[in-house]
């Protein structure tokens, strides 16, 4: 395959780069961070999407020493948002963590020296992790990661709902926030609202909270989608309604615009 060959060279030449999209707090509709999506600016086929290569480089090795390159990029870049004076509220910032990364023994000492190096509390960064890959997982192959939210960093499970993984595993998981998967929001789309759509919602909001456990929307891409999800109690969104993934810059205005 040709991408394959052409991966590692691609992180030596810096062909990578990321998007970043706002996360809002939706009871004021403030942004309070932003997820960092990561693309492959190739030089003959233009912008990939993390679809058409996070496999492979999950694949091939890659993955770790991208992952690593995205952590560090996505640290330096809420440390640049803290030291901007236009941003009133201190960003944080979401990076995807892949399975191979959990299983990576240096992932704890490097990610703390990341934050170090930025300059960052723990509680600035949020590691997103799939639901996939965390089921089956025994405690010892999730101690990175609660040694992690011991530290204070906060753990999101990525496309949840999606899984399969039972509802008494998720009390043992050192999660902090579950992350609703866009399936269940596009039924708050249409008037009137999906009204199974709208039991399911109600029903994971009710059991995240039981468990202390915030919950993020994603897929948000109407006002009235945004106001009904703020209803039923989730407290963070993210979609096109609020912005489609774009450069770090933006995140300054976006900031300033609802402050
Ligand atoms: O960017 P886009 O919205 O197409 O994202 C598609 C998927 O790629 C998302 O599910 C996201 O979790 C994943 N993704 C984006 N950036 C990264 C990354 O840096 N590492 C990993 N492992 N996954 C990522
Ligand atoms: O795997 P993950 O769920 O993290 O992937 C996020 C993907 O969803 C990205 O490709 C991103 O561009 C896309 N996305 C982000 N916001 C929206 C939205 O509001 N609607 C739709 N349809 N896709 C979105
Ligand atoms: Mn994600
Ligand atoms: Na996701």
């Amino acid at each position: 395959h040709d991408l394959t060959n052409c991966l590692p060279g691609a992180l030596e030449n810096g062909e990578f780069f990321i998007e970043y999209q706002p996360l809002v707090r939706l009871s004021d509709g403030t942004v309070r961070g932003a997820e960092a999506l990561v693309r492959w600016l190739h030089p003959v086929h233009g912008v990939l999407g993390p679809d058409q290569f996070i496999p492979l480089a999950e694949s091939t090795g890659l993955i770790v020493p991208l992952g690593r390159w995205v952590l560090e990029e996505a640290a330096r870049q809420a440390r640049a948002w803290r030291n901007d004076g236009r941003c009133r509220v201190p960003l944080r910032v979401n990076v995807n963590l892949s399975p191979s990364q959990l299983r990576y023994p240096a992932l704890v000492a490097e990610t703390v020296a990341v934050l170090d190096n930025a300059g960052l509390d723990p509680s600035a960064l949020c590691l997103e992790v799939t639901e996939s890959a965390l089921i089956g997982a025994d405690e010892e192959q999730l101690r990175p990661l609660r040694q992690l939210a011991d530290l204070g960093v906060d753990i999101a499970l990525d496309d949840f709902g999606t899984g399969y993984s039972n509802l008494a595993y998720l009390r043992r998981l050192p999660v902090s926030t579950l992350k609703l998967d866009r399936s269940f929001t596009r039924g708050m789309q249409c008037v009137p609202a999906d009204p199974v759509d709208v039991k399911i919602v109600e029903g994971i909001v009710s059991l995240a909270h039981t468990l202390d456990l915030s919950v993020t929307v994603e897929g948000v891409e109407t006002g009235t989608q945004a106001d009904r999800l703020r209803i039923l109690g989730c407290e963070t969104g993210q979609g096109w309604y609020y912005a489609r993934p774009g450069p770090p810059e933006r995140l300054h205005t976006l900031s300033l615009a609802d402050a």
